[in-house]
């Protein structure tokens, strides 16, 4: 079993330098064949310095950009990057430990009988720890939405911890995917079913950072809300 798991980082340096080894220890307990897609996009934090210095121990491509430029090009990036090495999964994963690596396996189990996973904090068993008032009313505000307006019958449509078989990569147009912000997990999730791959949800616990800054702007949450009147 080959498994990329992709991760966007932008000033996460204090994260990813524990985040990787744990990885790497989950891929090496479960007998995974893993490697890493680490897209960093030039981080004040010298976040890819400490990605560099962990390459010489572990399988991990770290791919540079110039500039702050949205998660979801990053993600596609590191999807066209991990297809040359042709994983049979792909994993989205962000640096900041809400997603905590030891679900991996969970998903692999689940992709036995689906085609994506989604990792979810609003089904029996999953949760959300240590969120505010506003940021949970902003996603469950983001997720009815786009049930209603996209008609996705899943119940966490925004989650960031996915993972995927490669044929529903190779499947959908990545050039045609124009969402960067936070509407980026929506629009791959209705690619995908538009595409009639099954989803399946797993249920996690997502835990909020302890370290390092959140990136969602105000702006990324209005063009969610944009990007689900314009598909809806
Ligand atoms: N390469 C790259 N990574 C990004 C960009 N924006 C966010 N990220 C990364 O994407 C992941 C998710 O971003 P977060 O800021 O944690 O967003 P969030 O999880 O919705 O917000 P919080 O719950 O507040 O942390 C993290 O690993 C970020 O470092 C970007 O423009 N480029
Ligand atoms: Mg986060």
């Amino acid at each position: 079993m080959n498994v990329s798991v992709i991760i966007p980082t932008y000033n996460e340096r204090e994260n990813i330098k524990e985040l990787i080894p744990e990885i790497f220890r989950v891929f090496e307990k479960n007998r995974i064949n893993g490697n890493l897609i680490v897209v960093d996009d030039n981080s004040s934090d010298d976040t890819a310095d400490e990605v560099k210095r962990l390459k010489e121990r572990y399988s991990i491509i770290l791919l540079k950009r110039e500039s702050k430029q949205g998660i979801g090009s990053a993600y596609i990036s590191g999807f066209k990057e991990a297809l040359n090495l042709n994983p049979d999964i792909i994993f989205e994963m962000d640096a900041d430990f809400s997603h905590d690596p030891t679900y991996i396996p969970e998903f692999i189990e689940a992709l036995e009988n689906s085609d994506m996973v989604l990792g979810s904090r609003y089904i029996k068993g999953g949760g959300i720890r240590n969120w505010g008032l506003l940021r949970r009313i902003v996603s469950k505000g983001a997720n009815f939405t786009a049930r209603i307006l996209l008609g996705l019958k899943v119940n966490d449509i925004t989650t960031g911890y996915r993972a995927y078989i490669r044929e529903v990569l190779q499947g959908i147009d990545l050039d045609k995917i124009r969402s960067d912000g936070y509407a980026f997990q929506a629009e791959m999730l209705f690619k995908a079913k538009e595409k009639g791959f099954r989803v399946r949800e797993i249920p996690i616990v997502f835990v909020d950072r302890e370290k390092g800054s959140s990136k969602l702007s105000k702006m990324e949450i209005i063009k969610f809300f944009v990007f689900c009147l314009r598909k809806g």
